[in-house]
């Protein structure tokens, strides 16, 4: 290829034309812009553009060897492997070529509609750019159009999820206005019940509760210590008397002419002892009141009620003061049934007025957990993201399908995705999870055999109406699905305009 090339300069130079000039920097394969980054240095010198520090001579850009290794001296030939051709593709789009595909024979439309890249002779390539450009013209006319039809349908999507939107606003707020009435009847049945148990807490302490039991055994107790207490006195009293009657006896029976000093001083504390006046308590006047009968007949009471007037004290005292005491006494009865010191009563029932509060309560808490239920599922969807302009709530529930092989693939926005053989079934390829940017993901379908769970890729761009364009399944049960759908259409004019401004 090389010497091929050489031989051509060699004919034009020889036919006195300049194939490299310094001055007028006209070099192939360069657009106008970069025209300016291939003027040669006041020695005739030029610099790799990506390589400063290789200097070569002017005259060797384009001379089919490759000397920049970012193959910045050959843009025009295919000297260089990683070099680039520009072709002009005047009245179309530019182009930039591989430059392998220079001078390779074969015209390369797709980029070069101006058949610049075949400029050695070896194959005519004719300028179709006025054609093509023809063709894309109308290409680009009816994507406009398209883009436009897109942008209007999507308009009214928006329009449709924003009154969706309202309607679930609205509803929301019904409920929340419900869900407050609901509450108020919770409040007061929970009321409603405290004040009926607090009636019903009227009647306390039965014969056979533990606390009575209790204060019974410590009362025999009490009994059975004060009757040993006074057979010790006894006791004691008896050993007293006869001590008493030995000392009389040494008194009255003792020679005082004996100068015994032991039996002197004892004679003479006995008689400070007689003649000491200080008394007992007469404790003979308890013994009368230990009487166990009349115990027996106290426990015999069925039950210990507190006198009404005091009980109804409460009714003369806010009722939410009511609600504290009562509250108070609940936790201190909770306690002592805690510590076994009392019975717990709701074993032996509850009276109806407690039992039709607690059946109320009851009732009231289902109607406020059913409107809660109902609440959180709008709020919930309320917050779920479907897009930009929450676009993609207007599609909810719409499917789009396409036939595909022995199959019908569907798509449910928010739903569901299934595969439905022609020849009948359905089979789930999983339960609409997340949006992630123009991404649709369904997972958890019906289980493949021996293999995952089946989950299904949407991916979208803009379209004038949504539809399904390919379906394919790159990995056993993982389907892959392209759709179009006006919901990601742009307004076609910023488009042009941010095309514009890039320009
Ligand atoms: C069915 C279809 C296929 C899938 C196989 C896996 O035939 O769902 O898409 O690959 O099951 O066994």
């Amino acid at each position: 290829m090389g010497h091929r090339i050489s031989v051509i300069v060699l004919l034009l130079a020889i036919t006195g034309q300049t194939v490299l000039s310094a001055k007028s920097a006209h070099i192939r394969g360069i657009s106008k812009a970069d025209e300016a980054l291939y003027v040669p240095g006041p020695n005739g010198e030029w610099a790799c553009l990506n390589h400063p520090e290789i200097i070569i001579p002017f005259s060797r850009v384009n001379d089919d060897y490759c000397d920049c290794p970012d193959g910045s001296d050959e843009p025009g030939t295919s000297a260089c492997e990683n070099g680039k051709f520009y072709c002009h593709n005047r009245g179309h789009i530019p182009g930039v070529l591989s430059s392998a595909r220079v001078n390779d024979g074969v015209c390369d439309y797709d980029v070069c509609c101006d058949g610049s890249d075949e400029w050695a002779g070896l194959v005519k390539c004719e300028n179709k750019c006025r054609e093509l450009a023809l063709e894309y013209g109308k290409r680009e006319a009816e994507r406009r159009k398209s883009q436009m039809a897109g942008w209007a349908a999507r308009a009214k999507l928006v329009t449709k999820a924003l009154s969706l939107r309202s309607a679930l606003e609205k509803e929301l707020k019904q409920w929340e206005i419900q869900l407050t009435s609901t509450q108020a009847r919770v409040t007061r049945a929970e009321e409603a019940l405290k004040l009926a148990e607090l009636q019903s807490s009227t009647r306390v302490g039965t014969k056979g509760s533990p606390v009575m039991g209790r204060v019974r055994a410590r009362i025999e107790e009490y009994q059975q210590a004060t009757e040993a207490l006074i057979d010790h006195i006894r006791y004691l009293e008896s050993k007293v008397t006869i001590v008493e009657e030995i000392m009389q006896k040494l008194r009255e029976d003792y020679n005082p002419n004996y100068n015994d000093e032991g039996v002197k001083s004892a004679i003479k504390a006995f008689e400070e002892f007689q003649g000491n006046s200080l008394t007992g308590v007469d404790y003979t006047q308890f013994l009368s009141k230990i009487n166990t009968e009349e115990d027996e007949e106290l426990f015999q009471e069925e039950e210990i009620t507190f006198d009404p007037d005091v009980v109804e004290y409460s009714s003369y005292i806010p009722l939410q003061w009511r609600l504290w005491i009562h509250e108070q006494q609940t936790a201190l009865r909770q306690f002592l049934i805690e510590h076994g010191l009392l019975a717990d009563r709701k074993a032996s029932g509850e009276t109806a007025n407690v039992a039709s509060a607690r059946k109320e309560l009851d009732a009231a808490n289902r109607q406020h957990h059913d409107l809660e239920k109902k609440r959180d599922k709008v709020a919930d969807d309320l917050q779920k993201d479907f897009g930009t302009d929450d676009v993609f709530r207007a599609l909810s529930g719409e499917c789009v399908s396409m036939e595909s092989g022995d199959y019908v693939y569907e798509i449910c926005f928010n739903g569901k995705a299934a595969q439905k053989p022609k020849n009948g079934g359905i089979t789930n390829l999983g339960t609409f999870d997340r949006m992630e940017g123009n991404t649709l993901y369904f997972i958890r379908g019906a289980k493949c055999w021996s293999g995952p769970q089946r989950s299904a890729t949407v991916s979208m761009e803009c379209g004038e109406k949504n539809q399904l364009v390919s379906v394919s399944e790159p990995a056993m049960c993982e389907y892959l699905l392209k759709l179009i759908t006006p919901a990601l259409c742009s307004n076609p004019e910023t488009e042009t305009k941010k095309a514009k401004n890039e320009l």
